[in-house]
């Protein structure tokens, strides 16, 4: 029997990939996405051309739209829903607490709550984040104290307990995915790697002098987004839902993100990156994430396929590309600056 999948942030980096994965093993997916003023299916526009309608569709919905949520459920009568949208931007929370907190936190909440009222069988995802271990120290699993330093944080925190307490009030197949940071060439360009590899590609074409970032000192736990959403899917094809830490264990500064980037088409990032730009540092930081998935990888048998190097390569070639530039090419510019 095809099985239906309701994805909430399918015009996001994971939700295009998750959509992507799910069609290939022929599941039927609905993509819910909120209405904008310019249209933003960028990421998911190659899925429309390839699938028939019947296949994959998207219909409009907002997480703080409690009736919209709804509706798409029993419209659609999905057997399993995703809810990876998201005020994501961790940055971003500390200018707008109460919306971050109300998307993120409300949403995973009116969600479970139709799935109760509607289907109850239904399998539920919930996206939740390392941001949500704060200041607890390496190495991070799922036994960890959450200690946020953000409102982010906080309302993926929230998110957590309302999943947890709809499993074990009502028996709810509701699941959560804790994991670290994904990037991939989709990756939001606010973000600090795809800002990083599209800036180097504007500097190469000298659309821009310097590149400003905040801090470079933190560390993080770094991954390729393609490779979890296979292990947000196996979270969801366990015999029971539980939690689980999805991580790599690869641990970077983003300082070693820059430099990495910029050796490839062999500058000195020194010459052209501006630090300690004020406005991209944050209130209260998350120093240092590295995270234990040693659960996932027992339990899901879940390994990530791509490394670090591999992961920065595949994200400098993909905006050099956009830029009409291969690896040599912008070498050879690269000796000119
Ligand atoms: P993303 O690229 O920022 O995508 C977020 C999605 O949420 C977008 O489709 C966005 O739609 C949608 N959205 C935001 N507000 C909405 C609203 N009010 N109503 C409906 N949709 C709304 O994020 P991502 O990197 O794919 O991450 C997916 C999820 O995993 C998020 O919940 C994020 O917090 C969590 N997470 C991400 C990472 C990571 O490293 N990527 C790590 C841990 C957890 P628009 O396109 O309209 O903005
Ligand atoms: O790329 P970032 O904005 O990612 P952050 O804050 O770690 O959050 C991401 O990962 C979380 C999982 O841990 C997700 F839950 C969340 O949704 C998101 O996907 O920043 C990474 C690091 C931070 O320490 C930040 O202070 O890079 C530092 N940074 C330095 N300069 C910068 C910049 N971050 C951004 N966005 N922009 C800068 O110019």
């Amino acid at each position: 029997m095809t099985k239906k999948a309701l994805i909430l942030g399918i015009t996001g980096q994971d939700g295009s990939y998750l959509a992507e994965l799910l069609l290939k093993k022929e599941y039927k997916v609905l993509g819910v996405m909120r209405r904008l003023s310019l249209f933003n299916t960028e990421r998911i526009d190659h899925l429309y051309k390839k699938y028939p309608l019947k296949r994959f569709d998207t219909a409009y919905g907002d997480l703080i739209d409690v009736n919209s949520l709804r509706k798409n459920i029993e419209d659609f009568m999905p057997d399993e829903v995703y809810n990876l949208a998201a005020q994501s931007h961790v940055r971003i929370s500390f200018d707008l607490p109460e919306s971050t907190f109300q998307y993120n936190a409300n949403s995973t909440l009116y969600l479970l709550e139709a799935i109760k009222r509607v289907k109850p069988k239904c399998k539920f995802y919930q996206a939740c984040s390392s941001e949500m271990f704060g200041i607890s120290p390496p190495l991070q699993n799922e036994k960890t104290e959450f200690l946020p330093q953000s409102i982010y944080g906080v309302s993926k925190v929230t998110s957590f307990y309302i999943t947890n307490y709809y499993r074990r009030a009502f028996n709810l197949f509701a699941c959560t995915g804790i994991l670290f940071n994904h990037e991939s060439p989709r990756r939001g360009t606010n973000f600090v790697t795809r800002k990083i590899t599209l800036g180097l590609a504007k500097i190469i074409t000298g659309e821009i002098k310097h590149l400003e970032l905040g801090n470079l000192s933190a560390l993080r736990d770094w991954g390729f987004a393609g490779d979890y959403v296979e292990a947000i899917w196996r979270i969801m094809q366990q015999k029971k839902p539980d939690n689980f830490v999805i991580a790599t264990g690869e641990h970077y500064s983003v300082e070693d993100f820059v430099k990495l980037c910029f050796e490839l088409v062999e500058l000195d990032w020194k010459k052209f990156v501006k630090t300690d730009v004020k406005r991209f540092k944050r209130p209260a930081e998350v120093p240092d994430l590295q995270g234990d998935s040693s659960k996932a990888r027992k339990i899901l048998k879940w390994k990530p396929k791509v490394k670090f190097k591999e992961l920065c390569e595949m994200m400098v070639k993909n905006d050099l590309q956009k830029h009409n530039l291969t690896l040599n090419q912008a070498r050879e510019k690269a000796k000119k600056l």
